[in-house]
């Protein structure tokens, strides 16, 4: 690396998610000259997830009276003092290098000692000030000079689960604009069929509040419920259903998974229907082979729990052929159980969230080794969200092709949309989008 930027301040506080939870923001400075005079400052505030899968790198939590045990000075003392003490001086222009001292100071597989929470924001805070220092937009910095491809909206626009007070047992209903010339034009298409979803849903008194990433929260009954209301909403926002947009879901099977029956309960199809609901494995897949029979349904995340690698193998050689699979739960970001899943043809996939990992360069990593085997990468928020709009210049720094990122409602959703809708622009006529292998095997 020639040219040296040092570091010469990071600094963290503690702020709010979307969740009103605190969370770690993170400030690095960077330059030759004076701190505040001539240097460059980039920051970063870190997502929170509700579903998260228990081989994730550690958020670390307080566990003290204020904020019900979920305070972060503890991962801010870690920035403000080891992490600092790790990076000051060093040069921000070699991320990697960055990365590798942060992973030293921690020294633990998991991030235990001084939390990812606290690792990622000094990361990502790095990488923002370098690339403010340089005057190139974060996308491009990211991923050099020939940058151009758009992501795919996976848009939520029913939430269930952890992610709402609702009947509904899978966690995410998502629309995929496939049928769109360009994200604006995507973004416009599901704006309209999430307006038109909120109608539908007045008109037959069902709730129009909303969950923690935006989408709507009704009492439903079922997954064909659902489908079936938002397949409406298309049509009536003026678009066919999987020609111009195909759904996607995030079962996010861990948090139904009962390990005593090793099986699925479904306590909110269980309550609507008077019956208790509990699928096995096998019933699992079967219920989503009919249901993407049914629907244009194209990509399923966490479809099953995450470490039954033989259910998500047998899960792939019935669907994946046709239907998008989708490890979140299951790969964490993390290389070694990408690396697993390839090899075991489990999945082909993978969600890709920063602070599943904790540093840029392992994210980025688990993203090449995924785009290396052919198999999708879609880039994530969380459902703690915050203004910070890091992910979307990932998205099309990294080229993947699709982002999912919530309703198009919720500033903190709606900041990474707006954020896309700005590299556009910027792009002009060499933005490119649905030009990828999503477009060729998993639009029906
Ligand atoms: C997921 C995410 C984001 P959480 O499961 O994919 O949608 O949720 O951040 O709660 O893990
Ligand atoms: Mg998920």
């Amino acid at each position: 690396m020639e040219r040296y930027l040092p570091i010469r301040k990071v600094y963290a506080r503690e702020v709010l998610d979307s969740r009103g939870n605190p969370t770690v923001e993170v400030e690095v400075t960077v330059g030759e000259g004076v701190v505040g005079r001539d240097g460059y400052t980039g920051r970063a505030i870190v997502p929170s997830g509700a579903s998260t899968g228990k081989f994730e790198a550690l958020e670390l939590r307080d566990r003290e009276k204020r904020y019900q045990g979920l305070g972060v000075q503890k991962a801010v003392g870690n920035v403000n003092v080891k992490l600092a003490e790790a990076v000051l001086g060093e040069n921000a222009l070699d991320q990697s290098q960055i990365d590798q001292l942060i992973l030293e100071a921690d020294g633990t597989e998991n991030k235990e000692h001084l939390g990812a929470n606290a690792t990622l924001g000094v990361s990502l805070a790095v990488a923002d000030a370098a690339a403010k220092a340089l005057r190139l937009p974060l996308y491009q910095y990211l991923g050099g000079c020939i940058t151009d491809r758009m992501p795919v909206p996976m848009m939520n626009i029913l939430n269930g689960g952890k992610h709402a007070d609702n009947t509904v047992d899978f966690q995410e209903f998502m629309i995929m604009p496939v049928g769109a010339c360009c994200f604006k034009e995507g973004l416009r298409m599901c704006g309209e069929t999430y307006q038109k979803l909120k109608e539908i849903l007045k008109n037959r008194n069902l709730s129009t509040g909303v969950g923690d990433e935006g989408g709507f929260a009704p009492d439903v009954k079922d997954a064909r419920e659902i489908f079936e209301l938002m397949s409406l909403a298309v049509r009536e926002a003026g678009y066919e259903p999987g020609k111009e947009i195909s759904f996607a879901m995030d079962a996010a099977a861990s948090e139904l998974y009962l390990e005593k029956e090793n099986a699925y309960y479904f306590p909110g199809e269980s309550s609507m229907k008077g019956e208790k609901v509990i699928r096995t494995a096998e019933e699992m897949v079967e219920y989503y082979e009919k249901l993407a029979g049914e629907y244009p349904l194209i990509s399923i995340e966490d479809g099953l729990w995450e470490d039954d690698w033989s259910g998500w193998r047998l899960m792939t050689e019935k669907l994946g052929g046709r239907v998008q699979l989708v490890g979140d739960d299951l790969f964490v970001t993390n290389v070694k159980r990408i690396r697993r899943g390839i090899c075991e043809k489990a999945g082909n996939a993978v969600l890709i969230k920063v602070n599943q990992i904790g540093t840029l360069t392992e994210a980025i990593a688990a993203v090449r080794m995924t785009q290396k085997s052919g198999w999708n990468a879609v880039i994530s928020h969380r459902s703690g969200e915050s203004e910070d709009t890091f992910i979307a210049d990932l998205a099309v720094a990294m080229g993947a092709g699709q982002i999912k990122t919530g309703a198009p409602c919720r500033g903190e959703r709606t900041a990474k949309y707006n954020r896309l809708l700005a590299i556009e622009d910027r792009l002009g006529s060499h933005a490119l989008y649905l030009v990828n292998r999503l477009e060729n095997n998993y639009t029906k």
